[in-house]
């Protein structure tokens, strides 16, 4: 029997129940699903919390979950084998675009959490990580906003700043709204980016956000590779069910929360999260020995020929870079508990599961705003310390080396990229560093380290001191 002739994933009518909305997440994508979504799954109140979920900017997966009724498989994949669980936490799974209904349940007493993964870049941040109003999005979406009924905004940024209007309204009570995006503070960007684009707006409903709405910092961790067509066939194989939208993630999960929920929350202490009163050390360990890890061999693995993170991680000169970033960023990661030297041992297993097909590709977009949580914090600690920072340097010289020799550029800065791609030799390495941070690129050792570095992994390196 082929997929297409098996029976569709479907509730039935007494297997999971469809749990009342209280969360509504924005940023529907297949990190939702392997994350957030199984962890509110695996808590024992899970029957109270279901999910209403709203896609970014295409309709496709919300249309692909509503057919299963919210239910996708997600396959655990350990470099032993694949298992299978149905998931069945989001209830609900719409557009992005439907404003109307993201701001009906928003507006609703029983919503108690807003979770969001909405990229890096969709916090709307500009090189000095406040809100860029003058990005054309952002400004379009305060435009829109401005009109009698709201409008219609496009970016999530100006979705949830209607929701959180439309609560305010009815007076709809106190909300947490959790950020689960890789950036540095994500909570207090979160705040910044939506109290931005409010004061734009409204300045009372600002006032209102900042009494109403605790901004909660998380940092999040499992690998989930983009799904193949042999996924969904590993799933009619294995399950004897139909599901056109399954998520696959390794077997790790971890996710760190610190601040306050006003409304409630799910019990996810359960499914193993971890609340903190300082996130800020799990943050950085997180962003600059996995995120860090990645962005590196993306670049240096994605120069050399590499298309996964296992492939390059096996390339003894991209480990090498690896490792040296994470001495670097080591000596930084001092905090109790922090356990970095089983850390990076067991990152060095993660990486190598070799049935998790990890595109560099996938993990190279939106360079700009990756590297400034990711090489910059330790380039700049290095330095303050007297030493060269050349581990985290080497990141950025191979990015700068990447974005010269792909044409594909995925990044909110394309445009820019282009510009600084087309101007020669120094020019064009100073206006792609200010593009990372307009500060190191003010600094003549560093433009000089950077330059020393490039070429590391394009075979046309000389080392400064052979
Ligand atoms: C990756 C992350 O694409 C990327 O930039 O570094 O998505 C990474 O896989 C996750 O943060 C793992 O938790």
């Amino acid at each position: 029997m082929t997929a297409a002739q098996l029976p569709a994933l479907s509730r039935g009518p007494n297997a999971l129940p469809k749990a009342p909305v209280r969360i509504v997440h924005v940023g529907l994508g297949a990190f939702h699903r392997s994350h957030q979504a199984w962890y509110t799954q695996h808590a024992s109140d899970a029957a109270e919390w279901g999910i209403a979920a709203f896609t970014g900017r295409r309709p496709d997966a919300a249309l692909a979950l509503a057919a299963q009724d919210g239910l996708y498989t997600l396959i655990e994949r350990s470099d032993d084998g694949d298992s299978f669980e149905v998931i069945g936490s989001i209830v609900e799974a719409s557009d992005g675009a439907d404003v109307g209904r993201l701001a009906e349940l928003l507006a609703a007493p029983a919503t108690a959490i807003v979770t969001l993964t909405i990229t890096e870049a969709g916090y709307g941040l500009g090189r000095d990580g406040t809100l860029d109003n003058s990005s054309s999005a952002v400004a379009a979406d305060i435009e829109s906003l401005r009109e009698p009924d709201g409008g219609t905004p496009a970016t999530p940024l100006g979705r949830l700043v209607l929701g959180l209007a439309a609560r305010r309204t009815v007076g709809g009570g106190p909300i947490a709204v959790v950020s689960c995006d890789n950036l540095a503070d994500n909570g207090n960007v979160a705040r910044a980016a939506v109290c931005g684009m409010a004061e734009a707006w409204d300045p009372g409903l600002a006032a209102w956000i900042k009494e109403n709405v605790s901004f909660v910092g998380t940092s999040v961790d499992r690998i989930t590779p983009r799904t193949t067509e042999a996924d969904v066939a590993a799933v009619a194989e294995a399950c004897g069910h139909r599901d056109t939208t399954p998520v696959v993630a390794e077997p790790f999960h971890n996710w760190i929360l610190s601040g306050g929920f006003p409304a409630g929350r799910p019990r996810w202490e359960e499914s193993g999260a971890l609340f903190v009163d300082d996130i800020e050390p799990y943050e950085n360990r997180k962003l600059w020995l996995l995120n860090g890890a990645h962005s590196m061999l993306a670049y240096a693995g994605g120069l050399v020929g590499h298309t996964t993170v296992a492939e390059a991680l096996g390339d003894g000169r991209c480990l090498s870079a690896v490792e040296a970033l994470w001495d670097e960023a080591s000596a930084h990661l001092t905090g109790p508990g922090l356990r970095i030297s089983e850390y990076r041992a067991a990152l060095l297993e993660r990486f190598s599961n070799s049935r998790i097909a990890h595109h560099l590709s996938q993990i190279a977009m939106d360079g700009t705003t990756k590297l400034r949580m990711r090489a910059v914090p330790v380039l700049r600690a290095e330095r303050a310390v007297g030493r060269t920072g050349e581990g985290a340097a080497r990141m950025i010289a191979a990015w700068i080396d990447y974005v010269g020799a792909t044409s594909d550029i995925h990044d909110p800065l394309a445009a820019d990229i282009a510009s600084a791609n087309s101007q020669d030799g120094d020019r064009r390495l100073t206006a792609l560093l200010s593009l990372v941070s307009p500060e190191l690129a003010r600094d003549p050792g560093i433009t000089a380290l950077v330059r020393s570095l490039c070429g590391t992994f394009t075979g046309a390196y000389t080392p400064a001191n052979p």
